[in-house]
């Protein structure tokens, strides 16, 4: 299977983030991306090869105007507005509460703020998503991977996988968050149901609820978002991903979520992925978007599953058996130790090749990462 990577990510990472006030060690770093690809590379039958520049039109396609200008300017613009921080990060929000008693009329009448700060506030969800000198250049190329893995699969590959960091299902039109800056995975469907014409499924797998690509499509007929993840009653995004949103208008009955509790395992995850992929097999079309996570992986430190190493495997045949053509796209995934081999796991289950766990170089004991 052909894999797209592109090294410009490397210069979106930092240290710390911040869960309820507290600093922590930064869970969403560029060893990530550098875990999976050097696990990629020793199994040996994965080429890599880099993204071709697609430009911001397919970018415009999902987003507002606004928020592209402002995750390109942000970090200069803090700069240049001499705030004393090594990044950007929002911590004053503009909630719906704040408004509560005015007009949709007076609402839509307050303007995006001049000051860096406000600005991240006006185009955030939360603080987890730090702008920095290299952050827009990293947010491009991974749409960029996102969109020559389409491409892939466009001309003719039964499958591809596109190693995107930052991950992109937590941003929304107009709006970043959940570590996301562009949404990946929306952007390359846009663009898959442009060249095709046809209908497309995305099915997000990342431990959380895809709530920005939910957004985009919510009332899209011709994009069918299905998505397994932790319920919203106690995880992040907390404020979407429930049973009884289905999508809108056109996109009336094209929005499924299956929440699952905590502690979910192997055999109960595989009996929900089993009903999300059955309404994907009753709605026509020919290509599904991946959004790949392994933050259902039981070591994770912010999901709450137990999923093991071996039932991603599983996972990607099953997603394969589908008999459809697959745009694997990579979103979260934080136990840096295991996240290697889960990813040549679920990718060689999606390829038709045997699981064969610990191979000779690369990989520690257990079938894991060194
Ligand atoms: N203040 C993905 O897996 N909450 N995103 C963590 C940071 C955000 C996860 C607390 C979790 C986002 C792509
Ligand atoms: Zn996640």
């Amino acid at each position: 299977m052909r894999v797209v990577y592109s090294p410009d990510h490397l210069a979106h990472d930092v240290v710390t983030e911040t869960v309820m006030g507290a600093a922590i060690p930064a869970n969403e770093v560029a060893e990530r991306a550098e875990r999976i690809r050097a696990a990629l590379e020793a199994d040996g039958g994965f080429p890599i090869e880099p993204p071709t520049e697609h430009g911001t039109d397919p970018i415009l396609a999902v987003h507002d105007p606004g928020l592209l200008r402002f995750v390109e300017e942000a970090w200069r613009e803090a700069r240049t507005q001499a705030i004393a921080r090594p990044n950007l990060t929002a911590d004053t929000f503009p909630t719906f509460r704040m408004f509560e008693g005015m007009s949709p009329e007076a609402v839509a009448a307050i303007a995006e703020t001049r000051s860096a700060g406000g600005r991240a506030g006006w185009w955030g969800l939360d603080t987890a998503n730090p702008l920095l000198a290299g952050t827009y250049a990293a947010a491009r190329a991974a749409v960029d991977v996102a969109l020559t893995t389409a491409d892939l699969v466009l001309g003719g590959e039964r499958a591809a996988y596109g190693l995107c960091r930052p991950p992109g299902h937590h941003a929304a039109r107009s709006m970043i968050g959940g570590y996301c800056f562009f949404n990946n995975a929306a952007i390359a469907a846009e663009a898959v149901v442009r060249a095709t014409g046809q209908r497309v499924a995305i099915l997000d797998v990342d431990f959380h609820h895809g709530n920005g690509t939910q957004q985009i499509f919510w009332r899209r007929g011709d994009v069918l978002y299905v998505s397994l993840h932790g319920d919203p009653e106690r995880q992040f995004p907390y404020f979407l991903g429930r049973v009884n949103e289905t999508g809108e208008g056109e996109g009336s009955g094209a929005n499924l979520n299956i929440p699952l509790p905590a502690g979910t395992g192997d055999e109960a995850y595989l009996a929900a992925l089993d009903r999300g992929l059955a309404a994907i097999a009753e709605t026509p079309g020919d290509i599904v978007v991946v959004s790949l996570g392994f933050d259902t992986y039981g070591h994770d430190p912010i999901g709450d599953f137990a999923l093991t190493t071996a039932v991603y495997h599983e996972c990607g045949q099953r997603v394969a058996a589908l008999g459809r053509r697959l745009v694997i796209l990579q979103e979260g995934g934080y136990y840096r130790p295991a996240l290697g081999a889960n990813a040549r796991a679920w990718l060689r289950g999606a390829d038709g090749r045997p699981y064969e766990p610990r191979p000779a170089a690369g990989f520690g004991p257990n079938g894991s990462d060194r």
